[in-house]
């Protein structure tokens, strides 16, 4: 079943603490298995910052359902890291807990099932950062046209030798930030391992920024108007791709479609108006369908 009546997760049904890096929240009642599986890593608690003038109660929820409405079979795991409410004492990273779940079967997940990804960093990490943790100077700088895969690994293995490296320079500052890339990199390393298609759909710092931890990622995208114009505040490098990731709902006879693929995706009308979605995370609406359409053979 899909469309705007169908029972929204009951998230809120999320404890206060999550002591686990990732716990599961929904999962669909009948998954079809002819249907690419996608599992959703986001922020599911309703809290008083939702996305901007939606209905979707959550950053997850407004990601989740228009997926969910396009045929998609839906798993929302919440990340205890985007909440400074979750309380993630384990010390372990939740890429590499989700991957653990997926290996464990507690997530079924088959090659070509997609693993999405709507955040990136927690702060803004521009070109000239990432190049003075990595020490690269002059010709050795990374930046926006010459960011390739292959540039991408090396910027790993230099990063873990300046760790490794005492004398390096680097804060105790930076020294966290190095490790919490190299955490979330390996994290993707294990779920491509398992055949995933995993989709860092991030980055509303600008064209200057990037998402270190996150380049291994099987697609970076890129967010572009509808009028296919690119978005100031979008991620912009050569390793991103671009979708569509700015919407206006409109209201259709069975419910609001926010994405205007033209089908509905909450039953609940926006409280002022038409509601805008604007922002990198939304992309992956367009791009999934474009590349990685629900039936999965
Ligand atoms: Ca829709």
């Amino acid at each position: 079943m899909t469309g705007p009546n169908r029972p929204a997760p009951r998230v809120d049904q999320l404890p206060s603490r999550i002591d686990a890096p990732t716990q599961i929240v929904g999962v669909p009642e009948k998954p079809d298995p002819s249907r690419r599986n996608v599992i959703v890593l986001d922020d599911f608690r309703t809290n008083d910052n939702p996305v901007r003038g939606t209905s979707a109660r959550s950053h997850g929820e407004a990601i989740s359902r228009p997926l969910e409405t396009q045929g998609y079979n839906l798993y929302r795991v919440q990340d205890a890291d985007l909440d400074p409410q979750g309380k993630n004492s384990s010390g372990r990273n939740s890429l590499d807990h989700l991957a653990e779940r997926i290996r464990n079967g507690q997530i079924p997940a088959r090659p070509g099932d997609v693993v999405n990804l709507s955040f990136g960093q927690d702060e803004k990490l521009a070109f000239g950062d990432v190049n003075r943790m990595a020490g690269y100077r002059g010709d050795q700088s990374l930046t926006r046209s010459n960011l390739t895969l292959e540039r991408a690994q090396q910027l790993r293995e230099r990063l873990q030798q300046r760790l490794d490296d005492p004398n390096s320079g680097l804060t105790q500052a930076d020294r966290d930030r190095v490790k919490d890339i190299l955490a979330n990199a390996a994290g993707i390393d294990k779920l491509k391992e398992l055949g995933l298609v995993v989709i860092n759909a991030a980055g509303n710092e600008g064209p200057d920024a990037l998402h270190p931890g996150y380049l291994n990622s099987t697609h970076s995208l890129q967010n572009r108007n509808g009028d296919g114009s690119f978005d100031p505040t979008s991620a912009r490098h050569r390793l991103t791709e671009p979708a569509r990731g700015s919407f206006v709902s409109r209201t259709l006879p069975g419910g609001v479609d926010v994405n205007n693929d033209g089908i509905p995706d909450f039953d609940s009308r926006p409280r002022k108006g038409d509601e805008d979605l604007s922002g990198t995370s939304f992309s992956v609406l367009e791009f999934l369908r474009r590349k990685y359409p629900p039936p999965l053979h």
